[in-house]
């Protein structure tokens, strides 16, 4: 699979740098959540699951850390280390998160709100949905 980047223009000066993220614009949907995730020591892995029909869009703010991606045909594993780069996380899309710098933070923005019904956290939950989806 191939990942798709957002890729924001980063407005800086001498005082420093700024990055705008807008809904519909910079990101392709209405953010209704916004999180952020600080403080992963660097031997835990996070994630772990699919959603069944939330998008999501993930940003390493601060470090970095690696994002496995999963379609349930071909994974790939990207580096999120960039502030100005985010990666999406489309629906079914089985993600993980690791490798941890200390200082990571991970923003994440969502077109939904949290709720655990559109969650798999399964794996053989996810393919069975993958494979029964193409059938
Ligand atoms: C995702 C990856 C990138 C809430 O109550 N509200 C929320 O909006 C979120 C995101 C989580 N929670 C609760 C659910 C758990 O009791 O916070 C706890 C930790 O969540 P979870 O174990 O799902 O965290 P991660 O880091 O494994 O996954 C998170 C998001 O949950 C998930 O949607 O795509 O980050």
């Amino acid at each position: 699979m191939i990942p798709d980047w957002i890729e924001l223009r980063t407005l800086g000066d001498e005082r420093g740098s700024l990055a705008v993220i807008e809904a519909g614009k910079q990101v392709p949907f209405a953010i209704r959540r916004v999180y952020y995730i600080f403080g992963t020591r660097p031997e835990v892995t996070r994630g772990m699951h699919a959603h069944h029909r939330t998008r999501q869009a993930a940003f390493a703010v601060r470090g970095k850390c690696a994002m496995l991606l999963d379609d349930g045909a071909t994974r790939i594993s990207v580096t999120l280390e960039d502030p100005a780069k985010g990666v999406m996380l489309e629906p079914m899309v089985w993600h993980e998160m690791s490798d941890f710098s200390p200082d990571c933070v991970l923003l994440v923005l969502a077109d939904a709100e949290y709720d655990e019904s559109d969650y798999i956290r399964n794996y053989g939950d996810f393919t069975n949905h993958v494979h029964s989806s193409q059938s």
